[in-house]
């Protein structure tokens, strides 16, 4: 038997936000000191501060000035966001903190997406991160190990959050934790004991993230699917509703739902959930 949680065109609306509650831009949140850095084949500027790197690039672009493949990156955001109007944390400096518009069209918004989570688990394993890995649908974490060897709790890194706007470009936005982790979470200093440059990381994962994007869609598809450590795992899936679950996690689909397989032998597709790996105890 099967069940599909919920229709594809809500998870669309889940899984990306919309664009309707970022505000004006003003002279307050448009900020003066604002430093372009060259990295070939991207539009980046670097901000001192700024509210949040995705509503900034919301704002431009709904005042017309934002081309295919702008990427602002900040040092600090005042009002970081993640998903579900969740805040994302970050004191000043320390962590990479960005956001990239691809402009209409469009064909696959999620293969996007994960095409830069792909790049952001390329660069921090690069970075001596070995066991970084993704958490559907693009959460990077690293998998701790419980004493006897078993798959312990997994820390998250690095979360993403984009947003469609009306005309269908999106932006996508990155947090990374270069150089601090909050409580229950992980960072690459904390992982390898070495601290890097925010805009350093950054310059790299764009590197990446154009070679990537340079491959064809069916070979960025294969290589998600194969980086998503969730597949095989006890998972407990959360829904935006309060609605819970617990099952096996057996596969991503071709259409980046996630399918798991109950206590009760049901399976059920996902297209936009929390989820959380489960210890074999749990
Ligand atoms: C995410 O949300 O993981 C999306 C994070 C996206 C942040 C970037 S930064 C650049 C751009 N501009 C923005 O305003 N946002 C994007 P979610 O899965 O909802 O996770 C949010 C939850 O993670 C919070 O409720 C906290 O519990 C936790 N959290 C907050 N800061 C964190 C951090 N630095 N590392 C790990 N977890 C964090």
């Amino acid at each position: 038997m099967t069940r599909t949680a919920i229709s594809p065109r809500l998870a669309m609306r889940i899984f990306f936000s919309t664009d309707d509650n970022v505000g004006e831009v003003t002279r307050d949140n448009h900020p003066p000191n604002e430093v372009p850095l060259d990295i070939e084949g991207w539009n980046v500027a670097h901000l001192a501060t700024i509210d949040s790197t995705n509503d900034e690039l919301l704002r431009r672009h709904t005042a017309g000035g934002v081309v295919n493949r702008t990427v602002l990156v900040a040092d600090v955001q005042t009002a970081g966001r993640g998903r579900l109007d969740r805040r994302w944390e970050a004191p000043a400096g320390s962590n990479l903190l960005f956001s990239v518009m691809f402009a209409s069209p469009i064909n696959n918004p999620q293969r996007l997406q994960h095409a830069v989570a792909l790049a952001v688990v390329e660069v921090v394993k690069e970075l001596g991160v070995e066991h970084a890995t993704l958490k559907w649908p693009n959460d990077v974490i690293v998998n701790a190990e419980t004493d006897d060897g078993q798959r312990g709790e997994s820390l998250k890194l690095a979360g993403m959050l984009s947003t469609m706007t009306a005309d269908g470009s999106v932006v996508i936005g990155t947090g990374c934790n270069v150089n601090w982790a909050p409580e229950g979470a992980c960072s690459v200093l904390g992982q390898t004991g070495r601290e890097h440059k925010p805009t350093e990381v950054l310059e790299r994962i764009l590197e990446a993230l154009d070679r990537l994007l340079g491959l064809a869609p069916e070979s960025i598809d294969e290589r998600y699917r194969a980086s998503v450590d969730t597949v095989g795992r006890r998972v407990r899936v959360e829904l935006p509703g309060g609605e819970r679950l617990v099952g096996r996690a057996v596969q991503v689909n071709a259409d980046g739902a996630l399918e798991v397989i109950d206590e009760c032998a049901v399976t059920h597709r996902f297209h936009a959930a929390d989820v959380v790996h489960l210890r074999p105890a749990d």
